[in-house]
Parts: C-alpha cells; sequence; structure tokens
C-alpha cells in the first residue's frame, strides 16, 4: 500500500509537470484527489490494515494528498500568470496607429456671412438690434408709411396670424420700435438681422423665409452722401477694394428719395457677362432717406432730424460672393454644400 501511494505521488506529479493549461490542471485533480480517485480507494481500504499499520498509511495517504494539492496550486498560479501576461499582449494598444477622424461641425454659411456684415457694421458704429417674428400690422406696416390702403402692401403678400397679427415681411420693424421707443430724445444707429417671411412659391431665386439684415441711421443732417459712404465702405470691405458702387433712384414706401445699389462685376470688370447680365453692375441692395412720416410717427421732429435706411438680403449676397445658384441650398442643408464653406471666410 505504502508502494501503491507513493508510486500515485510520482505519477500525479508528472502529470503536473507536464500539464499546459488550466483545464489539465483540473482533470488531474479530480482524477487523484477526487471521490472516485485512487488515494481515497486506498484510504477506504485501511479497514483491512494491522493497528500499527493504519496511522502510518494513514499519515502517508494524507501527506501525498497535500503534496499533488500543493503541486497543483503552483502550477495553476504558475499558468494563470503566463495566461494574464499572453492577455496583456493581445491587448496593448498601438498608439502609433493613425486616428480615426471625427466630423466636425461649423457655422452654416448664411450665419458667417451675417456675421462678417455684423461685424463690418459695428466697425463703423452701428449698434445690433433684433425683435419679434411675430409682428402686428402696426409695426410691419402703418408705422413704415404703409397704411391700410397702401398698394404697395399687395406687392408683399403676407403670412398672417391675424387680422392684426402676422410673420413680419421685413426687419423694418425692429428699427420702427427702437426709434418708437425713443421718441425723438436720441439718434439711432442700428443694424437689425433677422428671418422674414413672404407668402412666395420657393425655386431657385425665391423662397418663402430668408434672411435681410437692415440699417438705420438718424440723427440731426444724415444726408445721403453719409449714405453713400456708409455703403461704399461696406461693400468694399465685403467684396474687395477694387469694386466700385453706384446708386440708381428707386422706389420703397419708407423712404424718399429711395435708392438701388450696385456693384461694379468682378468677372467682366464693368465690360458685361453672363452674371451681370451684359450690364457691368451688379444690384445688391436697397435703401434711402428716411420718409419724414416715418419719423413722425415715432416720435421725431423730420424738421430737425433726418436718417437714412437701407435694405439687403444676406443669401443675395452670399450667392453673389461664393457663386451659389440656387437659394434653397441655404435651407435643404445638404452636408455635401455646407462643409464647403467651413473655413471660407
Ligand atoms: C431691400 C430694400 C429697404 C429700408 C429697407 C427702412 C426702415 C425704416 C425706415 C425706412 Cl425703419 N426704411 N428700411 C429702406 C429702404 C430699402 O430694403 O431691397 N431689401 C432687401
Amino acid at each position: 500500500m505504502k508502494e501503491r501511494l507513493l508510486e500515485l505521488q510520482t505519477e500525479a506529479l508528472a502529470k503536473v509537470e507536464e500539464a499546459s493549461t488550466l483545464k489539465d490542471l483540473q482533470d488531474i485533480r479530480v482524477a487523484y484527489l477526487g471521490k472516485k480517485g485512487p488515494i481515497t480507494e486506498v484510504l477506504r481500504g485501511m479497514g483491512k490494515l494491522s493497528k500499527e499499520e493504519r496511522p502510518v498509511i494513514g499519515e502517508l495517504a494524507n501527506k501525498v494528498r497535500e503534496a499533488i494539492a500543493s503541486e497543483l496550486d503552483n502550477k495553476k498560479e504558475h499558468l494563470e500568470a503566463i495566461e494574464l501576461e499572453k492577455k496583456l499582449e493581445a491587448e496593448t494598444i498601438d498608439v502609433t496607429l493613425p486616428g480615426r477622424p471625427v466630423q466636425v461641425g461649423g457655422p452654416h454659411l448664411l450665419t458667417s456671412i451675417v456675421e462678417e456684415i455684423e461685424d463690418l457694421f459695428i466697425g463703423m458704429g452701428f449698434e445690433v438690434r433684433e425683435g419679434p417674428e411675430v409682428e402686428t400690422d402696426y409695426y410691419n406696416f402703418e408705422a413704415l408709411n404703409l397704411p391700410k390702403d397702401h398698394p404697395a402692401r399687395d406687392m408683399q403678400d403676407s403670412f398672417y396670424i391675424t387680422e392684426e397679427l402676422l410673420m413680419r415681411t421685413h426687419t423694418s420693424p425692429v428699427q420702427a420700435r427702437t426709434m418708437g421707443e425713443y421718441q425723438g430724445s436720441q439718434p439711432v444707429k442700428m443694424i437689425c438681422p433677422g428671418k422674414v417671411y413672404r407668402r412666395d412659391t420657393d425655386d431657385a431665386t425665391h423662397s418663402h423665409q430668408f434672411t435681410q439684415v437692415e440699417g438705420l441711421y438718424v440723427d440731426k443732417d444724415v444726408r445721403m452722401s453719409d449714405l453713400k459712404g456708409v455703403l461704399n465702405r461696406f461693400a468694399k470691405q465685403l467684396f474687395g477694394e477694387e469694386r466700385e458702387i453706384r446708386l440708381r433712384p428707386s422706389f420703397f414706401p419708407f423712404t424718399e428719395p429711395s435708392v438701388e445699389m450696385d456693384i461694379s462685376c468682378k468677372v467682366c470688370h464693368g465690360h458685361g457677362c453672363s452674371v451681370c447680365k451684359g450690364t457691368g453692375w451688379i444690384e445688391i441692395l436697397g435703401g434711402g432717406m428716411v420718409h419724414p412720416r416715418v419719423l413722425e410717427m415715432a416720435g421725431y421732429d423730420s424738421n430737425e432730424y433726418s436718417g437714412f435706411a437701407f435694405g439687403m438680403g444676406p443669401e443675395r449676397i452670399a450667392m453673389l460672393k461664393y457663386g451659389v445658384d440656387d437659394i434653397r441650398h441655404f435651407y435643404t442643408n445638404d452636408v455635401r454644400f455646407l462643409t464647403q464653406y467651413h473655413k471660407a471666410k
């Protein structure tokens, strides 16, 4: 029996030595130390032994069992360490690999243009003001010399909400509100950018919702030459110092006299091409001297105060500056269009 136990120990230790996986070790543990294993079997047969032999064999069997168990534990620790090492190796991060590009957003072309226009006028001492998009009939029309029966109201088919409320058709009501607040007590020098709404069928050059930037300068002794000087600086800074401007007579109900401003065509330098339709000039905005009735309605004495006003469409400005051929590009938000202008300035 003693020999059998020592034989089992040698055999088991040899197998532990050979084992290369944790599963091998588990199998060896079950085979040698399990309930149905050979050592348990030896211990079961101890009943047949003499009184003197029994403690000797019992002690040896326990020693053999401990020796195998201890070797199994050692080997297990060793295999686990190797496995961990392998896992760490497999999971190493190669920091020298190229990174995955991330899609970065940027300002919308319209936002960039409006901000550029704002910066130009801030530089000439204008204040930026905003106002409501849902307006009263009074501020949108009446205060701008467009009484209820005025034929010019037909020109601007509007989105009405009630008889008295509508989506503003221009940003002028923001200026009428500002003048109305001051009631002739101080000068006004402001621009107002924002969304405006008109009942129109959308196509390449029309949109039922678009943006406008209007400007107003009211003070003592403001003249048409001040308007021309401010707009000339604006046009040259936005489109290039080599561009020229010209003013043509026009009509708006809220200005008298009224003008339209053109800039010289960059493509043909004034000789005539398809961009300027053969004229050498491109129309970019309208303006004029604030109508005395508009000043009076806001509480300004038109004998003491005068002013100029102008309005432009940033979509049109951006289309001219960047050669965009369809106004709908600003609103359909195709990323292939939008991302082209992320670095534009
Ligand atoms: C255009 C023309 C214009 C104005 C806007 C204005 C505002 C006040 C008083 C007088 Cl409070 N006028 N605004 C004047 C003339 C033209 O806009 O073609 N806009 C896109």
